[in-house]
């Protein structure tokens, strides 16, 4: 594998918006593991071989292999509508990957017109002809939307059912009837499903007249990252509020995250305040963690991941969270269902963080670069 290393300073700064002393970090090195990607947008380890599929948003599929360091292009990915967010998004292998050789999809796609949408599927892996076959639709969130924004997305397999969050497609009615509000709608939700694609019969709102029997849960903005919490087995979920206000949440069966009569963040426009920030008794589940309002402050986040593995001893059980306009991966540490920053990994490496992902084999911490022409990085020990 071609890697070129490079020595990061082992202190990093926490700034006095986070109200924390400065915080020395076990020093590491960052290795540069692929360069010249266009757009990708996730990454996943392969459980079997610890192999790498990642996506691009354009709507390729790459897999790295360990062994020789080399990127093989994959065919057989959805086509997609990458009119303004969109694009290929998630993937994620099934946990029976193995055996089944399957993995899970996100994209958005064209729905007649200028309608588009976020579907979820899944496809088999063929390694020997590095293939994507027998492609299927999952479920398309309804209704689509003239819309270039929010598509959300990510995956993640809880308790033999796959669940899906998804964004509001932009929608700027922050009133009562604001779509993300609206049970009828899967935008700006969670869903849950068998890991075929059906609504489970005891989904909260099945029985509700008119509601998508889908919905896990709902009031959300643009769920950008979803992961396991390693110990309780909960979801927890980052989403990106207006102007600050982003919000990592933990995701409970039914509830109302209140967006966007709760917020913290104000508008992009003047940074006018258009909703109550999140408060007890409003009625809706508050985040774990907010980030307050204004641009300066603002964390639009990306991929997030719990830290398990052995080489970073000091970090196990942290959040790592990617940072997209800020640049750098943030490290918090999580005690019962709060989080604390704890440092901004590679600020200053001048890289919109996309994706982070832990390898499952050496506890190495995997990130991915957002833009064109972008890297994939490594953060390893230092020797
Ligand atoms: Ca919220």
């Amino acid at each position: 594998m071609q890697i070129s290393k490079r020595r990061i300073a082992a202190f990093c700064a926490v700034t006095a918006t986070l109200s924390m002393p400065a915080n020395a970090q076990p020093a590491f090195d960052l290795e540069t593991v692929a360069t010249g990607l266009s757009s990708p947008w996730a990454m996943a380890f392969l459980p079997d071989s610890g192999d790498m599929i990642i996506t691009k948003r354009g709507g390729d599929i790459v897999l790295l292999d360990q062994t020789t360091g080399e990127m093989q292009h994959v065919s057989g990915a959805p086509d997609v509508d990458t009119r303004g967010q969109g694009g290929l998004l998630d993937i994620a292998p099934a946990p029976d990957f193995a055996q089944s050789g399957l993995v899970y999809m996100t994209w958005a796609g064209r729905v007649g017109g200028q309608n588009s949408t976020t579907h979820l599927g899944r496809a088999r892996l063929d390694r020997d002809e590095s293939a994507l076959v027998d492609l299927e639709v999952l479920h398309s969130v309804t209704p689509a939307i003239d819309s270039g924004a929010h598509f959300g997305s990510r995956i993640v397999f809880s308790d033999g059912y796959v669940f899906a969050g998804f964004g509001d497609r932009g929608s700027k009615d922050f009133g009562p009837d604001h779509i993300s509000q609206d049970l009828t709608s899967e935008n700006g939700a969670v869903i849950r499903l068998t890991m075929d694609g059906d609504i489970p019969a005891d989904n909260p709102f099945v029985d509700d007249d008119g509601a998508a029997g889908a919905i896990w849960s709902y009031g959300h903005r643009n769920i950008q990252a979803m992961t396991l919490h390693p110990d309780t087995g909960e979801i927890w979920l980052a989403e990106h509020g207006e102007a600050g206000g982003d919000e990592v949440n933990i995701v409970e069966r039914g509830g109302n995250y209140g967006w966007p009569l709760a917020a913290n963040g104000v508008t992009y426009r003047g940074g006018e305040q258009f909703a109550e920030p999140h408060q007890d008794g409003d009625g809706f589940i508050a985040p774990a963690y907010v980030w307050p309002a204004g641009r300066d402050d603002h964390f639009p986040p990306s991929g997030m991941t719990f830290y398990t593995g052995d080489a970073f001893p000091d970090w196990q059980g942290h959040l790592l969270i990617g940072n997209l306009f800020h640049q750098y991966l943030g490290l918090f540490a999580e005690d019962d269902g709060t989080l604390e920053p704890v440092a901004r990994l590679l600020d200053g490496e001048g890289h919109r963080i996309r994706d982070v992902a832990v390898d499952p084999q050496d506890g190495t911490i995997y990130v991915l670069a957002d833009g064109d022409n972008v890297p994939l990085m490594r953060i390893v020990p230092a020797p």
